[in-house]
């Protein structure tokens, strides 16, 4: 007896998952590439998810598995297989591999940081290395890299001067990185990205300056991410100001990580205030329009020829990094925690034009 009903609901289970989504799919409405951060591992044991990521995306980008610290856990071990894996699900399903990230403080492993502070002149030669084997085994195939990722402060002006890279280098380490990952494959796409730059006006002149210095100097910078986890209350103004004067270099301009968060998330240090203890009606139509209001900028301004994309930072609230990052509940996705598609994903869909 126990049998047939095990056999009933693994058929129901199948029936479920083989069937079509009835959504449309985001990747052949909209006119520029969509794609979603994915961990590989929880992610290809994940049926409803794979089919999900299949079905909307055409750009994949690696939540953590393509990190340094991911990559050379230790000295001279370096660990391809998982990308190997990543790079044969993307040929098979037709996505753009997007590879993030090459250089960021917070992926530079443990050996590294404390080999640098023994030896600062290796840290330089070991970039090389790195990023040189890295991105020349993935050559044609990868199709861009966030090269540094987060290079300025979290709040106002200026570098991000703790950063074992910059404290050993100096802030010529960036432009070294895009020096060399050109080296390895120049027809990559190569991003500087970063986290607030839609809102905070002195860390985005800061970074405009050093993107603006590497065009006139010819440093082989092609893009700028905006990784854009932003807040509701973040003015559509100063987004559309940023983006503009963004665009108006003639680079790539990728909306990397995208996220609309309800609760006041504290990025210096985790935490924050939960305002909101429940998502309300009122709440879900609200983050469509911000999802909206976010596609008609990006589609307005970003002339087509420089529109890289917009990846969401995954996809649904029930495996989003917002809640495990700031210890909150939130709900910033276009998916909601039982894997069905939000207002948010209407908003997203229903604002994107093919022309
Ligand atoms: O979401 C990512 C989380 O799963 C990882 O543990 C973490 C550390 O590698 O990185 C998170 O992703 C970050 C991204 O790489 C850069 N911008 C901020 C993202 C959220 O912290």
């Amino acid at each position: 007896m126990n049998n047939i009903f095990l056999s009933f609901f693994l058929a129901l289970h199948v029936f479920c998952f083989a069937q079509e989504i009835q959504e449309s799919a985001l990747k052949e409405a909209a006119g520029f590439p969509v794609g979603s951060s994915i961990r590989f591992v929880p992610f290809m044991q994940d049926k409803e998810l794979s089919h999900l990521q299949k079905h909307h995306f055409d750009s994949y980008t690696a939540g953590s598995d393509m990190k340094m610290y991911q990559i050379a856990p230790r000295e001279n071990a370096y660990q391809w297989a998982r990308v190997d894996s990543i790079v044969d699900y993307t040929k098979a399903n037709n996505q753009r591999l997007f590879g993030h990230t090459l250089i960021w403080h917070s992926a530079t492993p443990t050996w590294v940081v404390k080999k640098a502070k023994k030896n600062p002149e290796w840290l330089d030669t070991f970039m090389k290395t790195y990023i040189q084997k890295y991105v020349g085994r993935y050559k044609g195939i990868v199709d861009g890299w966030d090269v540094v990722n987060e290079g300025f402060n979290t709040r106002g002006s200026g570098y991000r001067k703790e950063s074992i890279w910059y404290a050993t280098m100096g802030e010529e380490y960036i432009e070294k990185a895009f020096r060399y990952a050109h080296e390895a494959d120049p027809d990559a796409v190569l991003f500087y990205n970063d986290f607030n730059i839609e809102r905070d006006t002195l860390k985005f002149n800061s970074m405009m300056k050093m993107v603006e210095d590497f065009q006139r100097r010819d440093v082989p910078i092609s893009g700028i991410g905006f990784q854009m986890h932003i807040r509701m209350d973040i003015p559509n103004e100063v987004i559309a100001y940023t983006l503009q004067r963004a665009a108006d270099t003639g680079l790539q301009i990728h909306l990397s990580e995208v996220d609309v968060i309800f609760n006041t998330h504290d990025d210096s240090k985790g935490g924050g205030i939960q305002l909101y203890n429940k998502l309300t009606d009122e709440m879900r139509l609200a983050q469509a329009k911000k999802y909206a209001d976010l596609v008609q900028m990006y589609q307005e301004i970003v002339p087509k020829k420089q529109q890289y994309g917009i990846t969401f930072w995954g996809f649904n609230d029930r495996d989003t990094w917002i809640n495990r990052f700031f210890k909150l509940r939130d709900w910033p996705c276009i998916y909601d925690e039982e894997l069905n598609p939000k207002p948010a994903f209407y908003g997203f869909l229903n604002a994107l034009t093919v022309d």
